[in-house]
């Protein structure tokens, strides 16, 4: 771990309109957060989006896995797209075109996500789609119509990770953020291979803020960094604490069936990681085939990619891009001095005598 002083931060005079201004600014932002919270629930202490499937997360056990069903995990915005392309071309020998054909939220679904739509949504979309052969084609032109369908066609079907999973021929490549005491527990039992990757927290953190706010429901925070951070430290925002999560997997990186990846390492050395991948799953790729997944996988290359770059249920017109910055570093434009020493000093506590350390 380095340190480096964050530019931004350096101590700014604040004059006494200015103050007022950003304390009635807090107090809507303050708001922001209940809204946020509002649409969290709780289960073993550990926060999640209403969005998630919660029967899933109470019973372990309801997920049918495969012996040769292979995952990938982490906490939020960790690398898990970037892993999921290494790892999928990687058990198909490098055939980018697969991964071209299909939305990767489609080849490769969130295992507890469940999507839901307010009830009027779901009568026009199943009114719509029965109306459909009979509506004259200038009305099904009209955006909204065709939005509809889009989510029809889309978000009904991938927005439901249980019932994609079904749909997909074997051997599966599934993804997941859920803790390890929430896992499914087939998938333990099995020892069905498990890529998980970590990422710094502080990273994870800005990025998290930036997934939060892309700009539909469910993510449409319209807090700041400063509001964001308040539910980060407290371990209120989705899948909990990022402590807690990492932590946990940690402690079953040598199990058999665990490949514990770090998102700075795979920056630094992404030949290796798909290297190791391969290792791990027992695939043997040529140096050329390796190059190329390494190519594919760039962040130059995923950003223009549209089967990774947006989300299927939020749309391409976000504000901000899914393959976003993706930097080791960016938290440096975000935190400040006190947040930083703050979380430094949580970070030196919960990390202390793990074994475990991150670059940022
Ligand atoms: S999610 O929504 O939790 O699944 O998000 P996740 O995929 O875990 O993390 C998103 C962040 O990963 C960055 N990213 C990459 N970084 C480096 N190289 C590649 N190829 C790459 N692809 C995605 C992405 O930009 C997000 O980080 P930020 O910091 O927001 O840019």
């Amino acid at each position: 771990m380095f340190h480096r002083c964050a530019p931004r931060l350096l101590s700014k005079h604040h004059t006494r309109t200015k103050t007022i201004i950003s304390f009635r600014g807090s107090c809507q932002k303050m708001d922001e957060n209940a809204r946020f919270l509002a649409s969290t629930f709780e289960h073993d202490g550990v926060c999640y989006s209403k969005d998630t499937n919660r029967s899933m997360i109470e019973r372990p056990d309801i997920v049918n896995c495969r012996e040769d069903d292979v995952f990938v995990a982490s906490y939020p915005k960790s690398g898990t797209t970037w892993t999921i392309e290494m790892v999928s071309l990687v058990m198909n020998g490098g055939n980018v075109e697969i991964n071209t054909a299909g939305h990767q939220q489609e080849r490769h679904p969130m295992l507890e996500a469940e999507f839901k739509f307010p009830l009027w949504v779901c009568l026009a979309v199943h009114l719509l789609v029965l109306l459909k052969p009979i509506l004259p084609y200038a009305i099904m032109e009209l955006s909204f119509i065709k939005m509809l369908l889009v989510l029809q066609e889309i978000a009904f079907e991938s927005g439901d990770g249980l019932k994609q999973m079904e749909k997909i021929k074997p051997p599966r490549l599934l993804k997941s953020h859920l803790p390890y005491h929430a896992f499914p527990s087939q998938a333990i039992r099995k020892k069905c291979k498990i890529v998980y990757v970590a990422r710094n927290p502080k990273d994870t953190g800005v990025s998290f803020l930036h997934h939060v706010s892309m700009g539909r429901a469910p993510m449409d925070y319209k807090g700041s960094w400063n509001d964001f951070y308040k539910l980060y430290v407290n371990d209120k925002v989705w899948y909990g604490s990022w402590f807690d999560h990492v932590l946990t997997w940690w402690q079953h990186r040598n199990d058999e069936n665990i490949l514990f990846l770090k998102y700075e390492d795979m920056k630094k050395d992404p030949r290796g990681a798909v290297k190791s991948i391969a290792d791990f799953l027992d695939v043997s790729l040529t140096e050329d085939t390796i190059d190329n997944i390494v190519e594919f996988c760039s962040f130059k290359k995923m950003k223009e990619n549209k089967a990774v770059n947006f989300s299927l249920l939020a749309g391409d017109s976000l504000k901000h891009e899914f393959v976003r910055k993706g930097e080791v570093g960016d938290w440096m434009n975000f935190f400040t001095v006190a947040q930083n020493k703050e979380y430094e000093k949580i970070y030196e506590e919960r990390m202390k005598g793990s074994g475990l350390d991150f670059e940022w």
